[in-house]
């Protein structure tokens, strides 16, 4: 039988490995960043990768979960060494670290779904009338989303069933009555839908499943770590719902994706223009500031540029890479080495993975940090207030903010990195199931499992998160990533993860032809080849922004249904290497409930309770059939990530084999 949790299964060993990795020289794999990094060395400028060293040693209570600073009795600290050691009130290690964990889920949730809550009342402004910028863009996503969520549609304008949807939507964030949320129930298994309800996960409301976690988690509230951790789970997947809304909505107003050739890294950045990068998250910002720049264009040659160009940074980065084919110049780890190219005059950001100190570096360049957020501000950096109501306006007065700034740009001090490499990008789940229908019309997802069910593909792989500088940036994203192409799993990849791939060039076709094995290669080939596609298809598909990651969970479910199985069944894993946020604890958490074994390469903070490492590595694979996979070394976690899949294949096969046999279904436990 193939191991399939790894042989250090309930070991705890992410410490020492991780010690290990934070002793590498070289920080970065992105010879962009690299030549930044020396650059920096050069002019005396601190970036995140000197503070994190700066930061060491860190405090091993911290690292390891056991100090609570819930209530102001404490911090209370658990000694591993003293038996019976307890905070004030008597919680114990396992108590305080599932507290830990949950807030960072709740964190999570709140992030990801006030986004949704943004893009919800942009598309209601837009259906009354008051957001004259904006409009439908995909109005046949408007359908089928409605279809979906059971909003009637027949013989409805756009915007009356634009007006319904939003409705439908914002009411999934504080409904009074105990109806599960429909943005989850609607887009996942009959098995799903079952085990939630059983376990009682299932959230009534996005804001109350929040609140929930919140409450339950303050001084003298839950003390059971298993039901701190399912309460937990339950704000996970108000925070799935909270992202099928974003993406939705998002494809609604902005158009959903489709397959775009463009260009990544810094090399970007253009010297002859007035460039301005837009970091953050929401794309209600990106596509207005992507216009404005358009319309003034001329205000820019006057000034001497040759236009405006925008790049991205983060996940807006990748939001306007996937809609628009605006070049990506940076993920998390490397936002400040755009402004150190000295050529950035603009960044305009709306929330969230905003470090900030990049208001700190600009004022040793030129650079205006531009902040829209009420609640994202930096402290005397410009504050352009965005409405949508007004969307354009406010971002002509950004993106002139930025010609006004072009023209103090040092030219003596413009160092851009001629990195700058091809990518591919814009593959939401209806451009790949279009790609794959070019094959089977009919049943487009049977392309995939057909191909896993007959060898040619090990399984399938989503890479989702962050950057994080407890370990070399973008290497363990490349080190898995090439390990399973090679091993002919398929894989997507969504936020940073994304990011790595497309600034390492591992979104092309010539990757294929590099790094993929001969299963992998010949699918890929049979798929151009049936697309009409003489150049290919890249080697990893690049399916958004972090919030997007419910693209992938949707071809997960489409694959499970496809195949007559649920979630746990299915030969599909996820990949968090280089986890940072706490969006992405929840992201993960949410996997792990859906059914899918999660590797995480950074070891959170859970260690110092045993028996909560093991509710999130065994217990949650027994309730839920998903579970976490901490492993911080990028060669064990690949094989690992490998061993989960050839387990799943195996099972399935004997699972099938034994139905057919006794004439029976499919056996529904994994
Ligand atoms: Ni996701 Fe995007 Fe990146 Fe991590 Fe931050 S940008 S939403 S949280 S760091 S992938
Ligand atoms: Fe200490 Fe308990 Fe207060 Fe936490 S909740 S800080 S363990 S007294």
């Amino acid at each position: 039988m193939p191991r399939y949790r790894g042989v250090y299964v309930g070991q705890i060993r992410g410490q020492a490995a991780a010690r290990k990795r934070e002793k590498e020289v070289v920080r970065t794999s992105d010879p962009a960043t690299a030549e930044m990094l020396q650059r920096a060395e050069k002019e005396g400028v601190i970036t995140a990768f000197h503070r994190y060293l700066a930061q060491q040693p860190q405090c091993a209570f911290g690292l390891t979960g056991i100090c609570c600073r819930i209530c102001i009795q404490g911090p209370c600290r658990v000694k591993r060494d003293e038996v019976g050691s307890r905070g004030v009130c008597g919680a114990s290690d396992y108590t305080i670290v599932a507290r830990n964990v949950a807030r960072y889920i709740a964190g999570g949730a709140s992030a990801h779904s006030d986004h949704a809550r943004h893009i919800a009342r942009t598309l209601l402004e837009v259906a009354e009338g008051r957001a004259p910028d904006y409009r439908i863009a995909d109005p046949e996503k408007l359908r089928r989303v409605a279809r979906r969520v059971g909003v009637p549609t027949d013989g409805k304008s756009d915007r009356d069933l634009a007006k319904e949807v939003a409705l439908r939507a914002l009411e999934e964030f504080g409904r009074a009555a105990d109806e599960p949320c429909v943005f989850l129930t609607s887009t996942i298994t009959e098995g799903r839908r079952r085990k939630f309800k059983n376990c009682d996960i299932v959230p009534y409301a996005i804001d109350r499943s929040i609140v929930q976690v919140l409450h339950g988690t303050t001084m003298g509230m839950d003390a059971d770590p298993v039901n701190i951790i399912f309460t937990g789970l339950r704000a996970a997947l108000a925070d799935y719902t909270g992202m099928h809304i974003a993406t939705d909505l998002s494809d609604v107003l902005f158009g959903t994706p489709r397959p775009v050739r463009t260009e990544a890294n810094l090399g970007a950045i253009d010297p002859d223009y007035v460039n301005i990068a837009t970091h953050g998250h929401n794309p209600t910002l990106s596509e207005m500031v992507l216009a404005a720049a358009e319309e003034l264009k001329a205000e820019a040659q006057a000034a001497g540029a040759k236009g405006v160009r925008v790049v991205g940074i983060c996940c807006t980065g990748n939001e306007l890479l996937m809609r628009q084919g605006v070049p990506l110049a940076a993920n998390q780890s490397a936002q400040e080495m755009a402004i150190m190219t000295g050529a950035l005059d603009a960044m305009i950001v709306d929330v969230q993975c905003i470090m900030p100190a990049v208001k700190t570096l600009a004022e040793c360049y030129h650079t205006r940090v531009i902040t829209t957020h009420p609640l994202a501000k930096l402290p005397a950096s410009y504050h352009v207030a965005f409405r949508e109501e007004d969307a354009l306006a406010s971002a002509r007065e950004m993106v002139r903010l930025a010609i006004e700034a072009y023209k103090e740009r040092d030219p003596d001090r413009v160092h851009i990195p001629s990195h700058r490499v091809a990518t591919m990008a814009g593959f939401s789940l209806e451009a790949l199931l279009e790609l794959f229908g070019n094959v089977d019309r009919e049943r487009p997802v049977r392309v995939l499992t057909d191909a896993i069910r007959e060898g040619q593909l090990a399984g399938v792989c989503l890479f989702a998160g962050c950057t994080n500088q407890r370990v070399p940036h973008d290497t363990s994203h490349l080190t898995i990533l090439k390990t399973l192409v090679e091993n002919d799993v398929f894989c997507v990849a969504t936020g940073c993860a994304a990011g790595a791939f497309a600034r390492a060039g591992l979104a092309t076709p010539a990757a294929v032809e590099q790094y993929a094995g001969e299963g992998l290669r010949r699918f890929l080939g049979r798929l151009a080849e049936a697309a009409g596609l003489e150049d290919g298809l890249p080697l990893v598909f690049h399916m958004g922004s972090c919030v997007d990651n419910t693209r992938a969970a949707d071809l997960c479910t489409a694959m499970a249904e496809e195949m007559g199985v649920d979630v746990p069944k299915v030969p599909f894993v996820a990949s968090a290497p280089e986890a940072m946020h706490e969006k992405a604890v929840s992201i993960g958490s949410w996997c792990v409930a859906m059914g899918l074994p999660v590797h995480v390469g950074i070891m959170p903070p859970v260690e110092g309770s045993p028996l909560v490492y093991g509710i999130l590595t065994q217990i949650a694979h027994d309730v839920y059939g998903g579970h976490f996979i901490f492993e911080m070394e990028p060669q064990a976690a690949a094989e690992k990530l490998l061993a989960a899949l050839e387990y799943r294949r195996w099972k399935l096969g004997i699972h099938q084999a034994a139905a057919k046999k006794f004439e029976t279904l499919v056996a529904a436990h994994w």
